[in-house]
């Protein structure tokens, strides 16, 4: 039986469950605390972060690999299929997510609030742009930038929802809310009980 380790809120996680539950893999959910994780999920990964995906064959402990095994196994709607993906989820994985952190901890950092907001919107700007061609990022068709970049942008939205809804980025917010009420997203955002190793 597979296992994953999850946290509901976390971007990573929810990603991973997103590909998971749009490939029909079933699995075993094991909700975590990250302040208190089970020593079963370090034993199979010791650096602690979730997602971990744990097949008979693997041990997965990275988002992305976690998409992309499940992408492997059923991709009906072809969402593997979509050249220059990868250079999004890059630049949204390590230049925009190092700025989302500091926009929504910025009391403890050193600039403000308004401040790491402005430093972050050029990806806003380059994802609005993609939006003002087609109704997803790279085509008018989801495809797995779509779903890893989401939770990303749901999270930068969510420190300020009323500066996000009221500053432009009209296409950027109309996909935003696309993907908020997809059924994907409301079946992997089901609530579960936290689990325990005894
Ligand atoms: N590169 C990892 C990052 C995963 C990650 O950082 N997850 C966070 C939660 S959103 C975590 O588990 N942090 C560990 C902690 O807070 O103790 C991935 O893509 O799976």
């Amino acid at each position: 039986m597979n296992i994953l380790y999850s946290f509901r809120r976390c971007p990573y996680a929810i990603r991973a469950r997103m590909a998971l539950q749009y490939s029909g893999i079933e699995y075993q959910h094991r909700e975590i605390l990250l302040k208190n994780k089970p020593q079963s999920m370090l034993d199979y990964s010791a650096k602690g972060t979730v997602p971990v995906f744990v097949t008979e064959n693997n041990i997965l402990d990275e988002s992305i690999d976690v998409m992309r095994w499940a992408l492997n196994q059923f991709d009906t709607d072809k969402w593997l299929q979509q050249p220059q993906q990868n250079d999004l989820i890059e630049k949204s994985d390590q230049q925009f997510k190092a700025q989302l952190d500091r926009y929504k901890y910025s009391d403890r950092h050193e600039l403000s609030e308004r401040e790491y907001r402005d430093e972050a919107l050029w990806f806003l700007d380059l994802l609005d742009t993609k939006l003002q061609q087609h109704s997803q990022l790279l085509s008018n068709e989801v495809s797995m930038a779509d779903i890893a970049i989401f939770p990303f942008i749901r999270q930068f939205a969510f420190v300020d929802k009323q500066w996000f809804d009221e500053n432009g980025y009209g296409y950027l917010q109309k996909w935003l809310a696309g993907h908020l009420h997809s059924d994907l997203f409301v079946k992997v955002m089901e609530k579960h009980p936290i689990w325990s190793d005894d």
